[in-house]
């Protein structure tokens, strides 16, 4: 929908969900690759899936890597893919090093099904569902600027370059900030998703730009590890931090003050959509080759209304 792109909307509407099979022609084997296991956002992309296959009376299992990691990821699609199931619904950790197996992957047969992050070219895929990650990241821009309307230096921290999701939201926020003459756009650092990395490199920030303002943590990791090293350097009441997705540490972090901010996806219905458009590939249905879904701000202020109902299941 045209109110899903509108940049730096805060809280842009969910897509109008895209045609959808009411029941699959036979009970087809489906397989979820996440992008990391453990990670909240896929846990709930998994409960959608898992609905939406009992649903329409089809099969699907789930695995993933131990991190968000090419070399780990791509020796369990290549098992997957020669057990030949289906239909394989992934979120691709790196655009160019899950470029050659996800095509090779279609190439046996298998409907390939990218939800949450893509390649660089994904003309493989049945179909791509994901976030408006663009959108998303200048929502983070004016959730700072609302926090901090006389500007100042901001900052990124990102996971990794190469995850097409995170690279969006980036140059979403990038691209806002830099528009707006009162603010200085830092350096994005990269803390491959893990907390602890984060919050050594957001500490080595502040000791650079003591004066930083606002941080956008681009994922779950990211803004775990930010909001713990802001505590730790006692910057709480000066540097806004703005998260995207809205797990349940995160809401927790919102309650308490060291998150003023959470940008959340909807991975439940990146996960429903997912099997819809599988299940539409193998029995000749009516496919959406990309599907872009919305997400929404979630504040203090409105977490008890709209913006709770945001927040990420722990089912
Ligand atoms: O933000 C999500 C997902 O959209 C991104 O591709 C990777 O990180 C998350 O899974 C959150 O940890």
């Amino acid at each position: 929908s045209a109110a899903n792109t509108a940049a730096g909307d805060p809280s842009a509407p969910a897509a109008s969900a895209p045609a959808a099979p009411a029941k699959a022609s036979k009970n087809y084997s489906l397989q979820f690759i996440q992008g990391v296991t453990g990670d909240e956002f896929y846990i709930t992309m998994q409960c959608g899936i898992e609905a939406e296959a009992a649903k329409l009376g089809v099969t699907v299992k789930t695995q993933g890597p131990q991190k968000f990691d090419p070399t780990l990821q791509k020796p369990i699609l290549d098992s997957v893919v020669a057990a030949k199931p289906d239909a394989i619904l992934i979120a691709p950790t790196d655009v160019t090093a899950m470029q050659t197996p996800l095509q090779a992957a279609a190439a046996a047969g298998i409907k390939v099904i990218l939800v949450d992050t893509t390649t660089e070219d994904p003309s493989y895929a049945a179909s791509a569902i994901a976030s408006d990650n663009v959108g998303g990241g200048a929502a983070a821009f004016e959730a700072i600027k609302k926090l901090n309307p006389d500007g100042g230096k901001v900052m990124v921290m990102s996971t990794d370059p190469g995850v097409s999701t995170v690279d969006l939201r980036i140059k979403g926020f990038e691209d806002a900030a830099k528009a707006d003459s009162k603010f200085q756009y830092l350096p994005v650092q990269y803390s491959h998703n893990d907390p602890a990395t984060a919050a050594n490199l957001i500490t080595s920030a502040l000791q650079r730009d003591p004066d930083i303002i606002g941080v956008f943590a681009a994922n779950l990791f990211a803004a775990e590890g930010t909001a713990t090293g802001v505590r730790q350097a006692g910057k709480t009441s000066t540097v806004k931090i703005v998260g995207f997705d809205a797990g349940p540490n995160q809401i927790k972090a919102l309650q308490e003050g060291t998150v003023q901010a959470l940008i959340a996806q909807q991975p439940g219905n990146i996960g429903q959509y997912g099997v819809d458009e599988a299940v539409a590939a193998l029995d000749g249905g009516q496919i959406t080759p990309k599907i872009q879904t919305g997400f929404t701000t979630i504040t203090k202020e409105n977490l008890n209304g709209e913006g709770g109902q945001a927040a990420y299941k722990s089912s």
